[in-house]
């Protein structure tokens, strides 16, 4: 049988960080040679190759041209590797692997992101079994096809569909939940794979990456006593072309004259106004209370059950490709890499 092959790419994060012996803070740092760190990689029956970014980056550093890099170093080894591993950091994971299940279109192999909450030079890490865990996962195949080609995220024994995650704990290893959809895998003795929630494209065509991403977004967060000039200052951003407002429970809002004075603006303006629950599980169901009737009459869209990862990322994507106003509100509402469900 053929040996799989790997390729890890370490972005940086909590897994590869050290402790600055000055101000005792972890600080990324760069593998030269990852083999020589985590020493576990040479007793894979899988052949690994691995990249590291330079300079390493927290998580928090995370930006469209890194993500970019990262789905053009994916594009240009997607020939040559059966599978794809990123060490990331766990502060943005979610957003990054809801980002990349946008820009890889058309994907057939896996894509697995992972980190740590503890480095992987500390005694207790969880760094080591995310990371194992992860490279099994992106090498396993049936027939001689992946069983997970998707964009994921593993972390403490839990493979999850990465558009569907949210970082919900930055303490515990289970740092993640993705509570409106259910999860891909369970590590156990063995990986069990929940296959009926795994898509499987129909047929196998050439990966297409689309990288470009726009800025000109927001995300309004709604809070009881919140002051018009607060929102009018968002909602007046120079150049401003969409904002994800996060409402209260099913998409309900405050109801006041000047609010929707302000969303009635931003509507005339062409800027597209999402919808999404600031509750952690369900969704957003426009009409079911009077609080949030009128933003559907003025013309919000309901982004449904999107994380906000999912929904400000998919908005900065969509507007990247250039696609008019009815456009993106049309593929906001509409399932494009299985980040919401409609
Ligand atoms: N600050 C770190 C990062 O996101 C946190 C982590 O990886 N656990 O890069």
């Amino acid at each position: 049988m053929k040996k799989s092959h790997i390729l890890l790419l370490y972005t940086g994060g909590t897994i590869g960080m050290i402790k600055d012996t000055e101000t005792g803070s972890l600080k990324a740092f760069n593998f030269s040679d990852i083999y020589e760190q985590i020493p576990v990689l040479n007793q894979f029956k899988c052949k690994i190759t691995s990249y590291s970014f330079k300079p390493a980056i927290d998580s928090s550093n995370i930006n469209a041209s890194l993500w970019s890099k990262l789905a053009h170093i994916i594009n240009n080894n997607y020939g040559k590797y059966d599978g794809f591993v990123i060490l990331h950091g766990t502060d943005t994971m979610a957003y990054t692997a809801s980002a990349l299940s946008f820009m890889l279109e058309d994907l057939y192999k896996p894509v697995i992101l992972t980190g740590s909450q503890l480095p992987i030079g500390m005694l207790r890490t969880d760094g080591m079994e995310n990371l194992i865990t992860s490279i099994e996962i992106a090498s396993a195949t049936e027939n001689n096809k992946a069983i997970v080609p998707e964009v994921c995220i593993c972390f403490e024994n839990k493979l999850y569909r990465g558009n569907r995650t949210t970082k919900h704990n930055s303490e515990h290893f289970t740092a993640y939940k993705s509570n409106n959809y259910p999860i891909l895998a369970e590590a156990g003795i063995s990986i069990k794979y929940n296959k009926k929630a795994i898509h499987y494209p129909e047929h196998h065509k050439i990966l297409r990456i689309y990288d470009k991403f726009s800025d000109n977004v927001a995300i309004l967060k709604i809070f009881p006593n919140i002051n018009q000039a607060f929102v009018s200052a968002v909602l007046n951003t120079k150049d401003l072309k969409g904002v994800v407002i996060e409402t209260y429970g099913s998409g309900n809002a405050l109801t006041e004259d000047w609010f929707f004075e302000e969303l009635i603006k931003c509507v005339e303006k062409e800027i597209v106004l999402i919808n999404i629950t600031q509750c952690s599980t369900g969704g957003v169901d426009m009409g079911r209370y009077e609080t949030s009737l009128k933003l559907k009459q003025i013309g919000i869209i309901s982004g449904h059950d999107m994380t906000t990862e999912a929904a400000i990322t998919k908005l900065m994507f969509l507007l990247g490709q250039n696609f008019n106003y009815i456009q993106v509100k049309m593929y906001m509402q509409n399932s494009l890499a299985g980040e919401l469900s409609n």
